[in-house]
């Protein structure tokens, strides 16, 4: 299945090598239906034959009018936006509700053949399946001109944008094409293409760069993804020439309703804005004394005629707070903002809600807004690039957080899952940069495949969805190598979250890294800064007291159980201690350590268990070659390297600084300076 590129691009195939994707390209194929995503169908087949000569049928099931077209006897109900697969003796047959979803089940079907060689059990004769979230998107925080301080990428860790280069779209989409196609084999349907801090140059993508987004729209059509832009809230006045942005301004309405007409005559089927508004300095409606819903329902007017969505974030906090001011709670702040808005919001705006109520830390409790608005369409927002989790030179594969927060029953009973799949989806910040592994360290590629996968079925076990990357990434290796290259990857891969949460701020108190860039360690890099996120530790204890009764409130915000159970000492899980209480180093966690303790133990642990993993990968130096280039396993050493030294520097700053702050000495006696 290799796709008709116009790419002088080189690029590692990451889960789509031509191993597999051969056996389907290897049988003779029939291709029913029309329009871009099935001629990506036929592109990936080989020898196309009529129906009654075909092993494998793929159709949009709108071009099947009865059994016999696909050569069957009878036909399995397709799910919206979902596929069947049919396996009868001597045909397999594909069947999408659309074309995209057509073109999504003959990877899915890859992804099986793939999975029978780790020994998964035979799949059952009909499977059907369809995706649960309506929104399966990736954010680029790609900027078109090189940022001064935030580089191409914003938070890239994997080279330059994808999109961009020299200050313009690039002329050879031949990697975006590469990416599409990866992309709509986890499931992923939506992209937004731009940064959402819009700088002078991006904001003009919505105007003078339409001819440009446009080619960008056409490569991702053809897998099945829209395109959506971030645009500037102050785009009327800094594009427009008019003297103001204040949504309920006629003029700034009509200049709106015109943009989003342009748009569309571009790119028919363009999925909408993505808007960060009075947030971080971003321009908003705040400034003309509207509200949220004023700002998203203009935006949501203009682009309703089209079909449009309007995504309207809500990562909304003062971030020139004074570190004084111990009332005042980041923590708080997207509920305190959006939560009295319920039911105000258009019947096409979206509000996009980071995971946590802070910023995509390696441990954050659940965002309560998501509970809060139930006549709201909501999506998720997690951060597939790894900026506070490794920045893609440690290992850190965080399907297992994001599990956790998509089952996550955030009101007692109804999973986070199921709270956002009701009227919006998942979002997450891509990890996808112009570097020939697409994500910097190689293994981090798993990041992005779990994401669509899970986007697509928030039940997949985070094990599993490991399974189906290693199976597919390594497909060329044989069948011991494959066996042996999977032990190893589970074990360096399946608690590399957790390893990281080790030897990285503990107990969810979160940050202490190094200002602006938030990689490496800095315990009080933060503690006496305007952006809010404190740890306050002193020399008799540590953490930020969230808590109704004596705290900032933060813990009230939350539905019964968990308001009880986080407001309470007692009660709260011991991962949230810190991010809801402040103690004295002497509490009593769970475990039956002190806190000072397990902060001690675990830094040190967590670096001790990085020994099994380098030990592991190298046991595999003759096996990976045969399945990835040389290049992967040189890059994986280094950055193993890297990941070491930097756990290391963790363990003992985070060590000795709290040896220093409270006099307590480390009952284990490893090395503190
Ligand atoms: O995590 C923070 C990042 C910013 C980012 C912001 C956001 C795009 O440090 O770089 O800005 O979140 O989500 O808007």
């Amino acid at each position: 299945m290799t796709p008709d590129t116009d790419t002088a691009v080189t690029v590692h195939p990451a889960w789509l090598p031509d191993a597999a994707t051969a056996p389907l390209r290897d049988l003779p194929s029939a291709v029913l239906g029309a329009g871009p995503c099935l001629e990506t169908v036929r592109s990936e087949l080989g020898r196309a034959v009529p129906v009654p000569e075909a092993a494998l049928v793929v159709a949009d099931v709108g071009a099947v009018a009865t059994p016999s077209d696909v050569g069957l006897a009878t036909l399995p109900d397709v799910p919206a936006g979902g596929h069947a697969i049919v396996r009868a003796p001597g045909r397999t047959v594909v069947l999408g509700a659309d074309g995209p979803a057509a073109l999504r089940g003959l990877y899915a079907l890859a992804r099986s053949v793939a999975l029978a060689r780790l020994g998964a059990p035979a799949p059952a004769a009909v499977t059907v399946s369809a995706p649960e979230q309506p929104l399966r998107m990736l954010d680029h925080w790609d900027n078109v001109a090189v940022h001064p301080v935030m580089g191409q990428v914003e938070r890239g860790y994997a080279g330059g944008s994808i999109f961009y280069a020299d200050g313009e779209v690039r002329a050879d989409l031949g990697r975006v094409r590469a990416y599409a196609r990866l992309l709509a084999a986890t499931g992923v349907e939506a992209v937004g293409i731009n940064n959402v801090n819009v700088h002078a140059r991006e904001a003009r993508l919505l105007t003078d760069g339409l001819g440009d987004v446009a080619r960008i729209a056409d490569v991702f059509r053809a897998y099945g993804i829209r395109c959506f832009l971030s645009v500037s809230f102050a785009s009327p006045r800094l594009l427009g020439g008019l003297d103001t942005a204040d949504p309920l301004d006629a003029g700034v309405v009509a200049w709106w309703a015109s943009a989003a007409d342009r748009v569309y005559a571009a790119v028919p089927d363009f999925g909408g804005f993505l808007v960060k508004a009075d947030s971080e300095g971003q321009p908003g409606p705040f400034a003309y004394g509207r509200s949220h819903a004023d700002g998203a329902n203009m935006l949501a007017d203009a682009l309703r005629p089209h079909g449009g969505t309007v995504l309207w974030r809500a990562f909304v906090y003062d971030h020139r707070q004074d570190w004084r001011d111990r009332r005042t709670d980041r923590a708080r702040a997207a509920y305190d903002h959006f939560a009295p808005l319920d039911g105000t919001f258009a019947d096409n705006v979206v509000l996009q809600v980071k995971h946590g109520p802070m910023d995509f830390q390696v441990r954050e409790p659940v965002s309560p807004v998501l509970a809060a608005m139930p006549r709201t369409r909501l999506a998720l927002e997690l951060q597939v690039t790894q900026e506070y989790t490794g920045q893609q030179r440690h290992v850190c594969y965080l399907a297992p957080a994001w599990g956790a927060v998509l089952g996550f029953r955030l009101d007692g009973s109804r999973t986070v899952g199921s709270l956002v799949a009701a009227g919006g989806g998942v979002t997450a910040v891509s990890n996808v940069g112009d570097d020939p592994f697409w994500t910097g360290h190689p293994l981090a590629q798993a990041n992005l495949y779990a994401f669509g996968r899970l986007a697509w079925d928030s039940t997949l076990r985070p094990e599993d969805i490991l399974d189906e990357w290693i199976a597919l990434t390594f497909a060329a290796a044989s069948p011991v190598a494959l066996t042996r290259i999977r032990a190893v990857l589970h074990a360096m891969m399946d608690d590399s979250w957790l390893r990281y949460e080790g030897y990285t701020a503990p107990l969810g108190v979160g940050f202490m890294v190094t200002p602006g860039t938030h990689g490496g360690p800095s315990v009080d890099g933060y503690e006496y800064s305007p952006w809010g996120t404190y740890h306050f530790a002193d020399r008799d204890g540590i953490g930020v007291d969230r808590s109704t009764a004596t705290g900032t409130g933060y813990a009230g915000q939350y539905p019964s159980p968990w308001r009880e159970t986080y407001e309470s000492v007692e009660t709260c899980p011991d991962e949230l201690l810190l991010f809801f209480h402040h103690v004295p180093y002497s509490h009593v966690l769970a475990s039956g350590k002190t806190v000072i303790q397990h902060v001690y133990d675990s830094r040190a642990d967590a670096v001790e268990s990085l020994d099994g993993v380098e030990a592991a990968w190298e046991s595999l130096v003759d096996l990976v070659g045969s399945a990835v280039p040389a290049a992967f396993d040189a890059r994986v050493r280094e950055r193993l390297a890297v990941q070491r030294e930097s756990a290391v520097e963790w363990r003992d700053q985070v060590r000795s600084y709290f040896w220093r702050k409270s006099g307590v000495p480390d009952a284990s006696g490893r090395g503190i300076y």
